[in-house]
């Protein structure tokens, strides 16, 4: 059986591309690298690579080994949460004051990127934590909500969920049922929210829902699972998840949950733009970690066909080898310095969500691509949860449906190019 050795060893070190010498486009040589072919190392901060280098580290040598169990088993431990918030990879772009390392966005794409590499689970853990929970909080949180919560979201303490996605509204939110309803100081909850990640665990649980006596305008509300009576709130687990398996998903049953909206309620925000402005964020992570996932396939299956021979020489020798290397080599270059770009562009100001639902949908499409045909390269070995291809692209399969599926991406596209929308 051929194993993995090179790149799974890269922990502990720091992180550097060995190049090639090749020839330049105005004559002489310089050294290329295939892990890093636009260069795109020249455009990250000492700090953005020290980032990298420490996601990178805890990654590979502390997510990996578990990784395979725990897909198995489809079990997620919620310890990793604590050990990302000891490493500041919780939260990261919230500023010190709240307990965040402060960093930039570039910085946080460099963090899924690495995360994703292992496993798009332990992503989805992070990204919600730190996108979906503790941005809205930042943003649109009153002082007393962010000094109480943030803090231990940041460390791991608490962990939060993301409560938007309803039974029967899923690619469409505002079609959501769920109420809240004002008596007096509080707000009552009803409704069933689905397919949220780390519900069946969390300690705070994030639910946008539709204020009655509002017009129905959409906000969200911080609900704290221990401050509800019993009975009242239910998160069952999704069993039988054939992709995300190390990650938990789960539901929210809503059953006149009583809330106080004075520290509930999110009080800086209204309407749609409110759970969009989070998902923007967590977009954009994703452009970054499925590049991530698939940079992992990519080398994985170059090492192994360099290794693997038929016919009496290494599968890496034939030219449909080839071809393929070069179009997945392509993609994950193209798709990172565009995912760097938008990164900047974000860090210098407002950045159009378009241009996040372009790098979101070529980004999840391109790295399903690569890492469905990374499978079938590794023939039959590529079947197997030891060699991590097929984990990685059935993982896949959800990074491109969730936040936003593929297709509605192209719709929300299409709407910016025709000014229709074909909602
Ligand atoms: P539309 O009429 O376009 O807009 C309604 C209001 O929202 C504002 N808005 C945004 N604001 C900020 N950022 C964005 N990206 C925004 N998109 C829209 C818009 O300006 C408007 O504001 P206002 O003040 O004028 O009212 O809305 P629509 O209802 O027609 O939306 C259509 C569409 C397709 C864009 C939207 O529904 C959509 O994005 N659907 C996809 C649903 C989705 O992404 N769900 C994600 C659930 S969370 C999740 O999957 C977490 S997985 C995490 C993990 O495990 O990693
Ligand atoms: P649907 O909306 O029913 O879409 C089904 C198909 O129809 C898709 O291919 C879609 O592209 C297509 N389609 C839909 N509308 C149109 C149209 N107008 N034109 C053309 N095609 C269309 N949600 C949360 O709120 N929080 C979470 O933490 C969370 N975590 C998740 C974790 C996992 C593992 C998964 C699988 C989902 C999670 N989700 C979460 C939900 C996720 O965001 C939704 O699954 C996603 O938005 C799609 O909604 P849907 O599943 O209802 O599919």
């Amino acid at each position: 059986m051929i194993r993995f050795a090179q790149s799974l060893n890269t922990h502990g070190k720091r992180l550097s591309h060995p190049r090639t010498m090749v020839t330049t486009a105005g004559g002489g040589s310089s050294a290329f690298s295939f892990r890093d072919a636009l260069e795109l190392d020249d455009l990250l901060t000492d700090e953005e690579k020290g980032v990298r280098d420490a996601a990178r580290q805890y990654a590979r040598g502390e997510l990996l080994p578990r990784v395979t169990e725990a897909f198995r088993k489809e079990h997620f431990d919620v310890k990793i949460m604590r050990e990302m918030g000891e490493l500041g990879l919780l939260g990261s772009t919230c500023p010190p004051e709240y307990g965040g390392a402060g960093l930039g966005y570039v910085g946080y794409g460099l963090v899924a990127h690495e995360i994703e590499a292992v496993d798009s689970g332990y992503r989805s853990a992070m990204s919600v934590q730190s996108s979906l929970v503790c941005s809205p909080i930042l943003e649109f949180g009153s002082e007393e909500q962010k000094k109480k919560w943030l803090p231990e979201l940041i460390k791991g303490r608490v962990v939060g969920c993301f409560g938007l996605t309803e039974p029967e509204a899923g690619s469409d939110p505002a079609g959501m049922k769920t109420t809240a309803t004002r008596d007096g100081t509080d707000y009552i909850l009803n409704g069933t929210k689905t397919w949220i990640t780390n519900s069946p665990i969390a300690h705070l649980l994030l639910v946008w829902a539709k204020v009655s006596d509002e017009k129905n305008s959409i906000r969200g509300f911080l609900i704290d699972r221990e401050a509800v009576k019993q009975g009242k709130l239910t998160t069952a687990k999704i069993e039988g998840k054939l992709s995300l398996r190390a990650s938990i998903t789960g539901q929210i049953a809503l059953d006149d949950v009583r809330v106080s909206a004075a520290q509930s309620l999110l009080p800086n925000v209204r309407g749609m733009k409110g759970p969009f402005s989070c998902l923007n964020k967590a977009r954009y992570g994703i452009a970054w970690g499925a590049m991530g996932a698939a940079g992992f396939c990519f080398e994985h299956t170059r090492e192994y066909t360099l290794m693997r021979k038929q016919f009496g020489r290494p599968l890496a020798h034939n030219q449909l080898q080839q071809v393929k290397f070069a179009d997945m080599m392509t993609e994950i270059s193209l798709g990172l310095n565009a995912a760097l770009r938008v990164g900047r562009i974000l860090e210098g100001g407002k950045v159009p969500v378009e241009a996040i639902s372009l790098i979101k949908r070529n980004n999840c499409g391109k790295a399903l691509n690569i890492a469905r045909v990374c499978r079938d390269m590794l023939g039959g070995n590529g079947i197997s949860d030891e060699y991590h291809v097929m984990r990685i692209a059935n993982n896949l399969e959800a990074v491109n449906t969730y936040e936003g599926a593929h297709d509605v991406h192209a719709l929300i596209l299409g709407r910016a190019i025709t000014n229709h929308s074909a909602f």
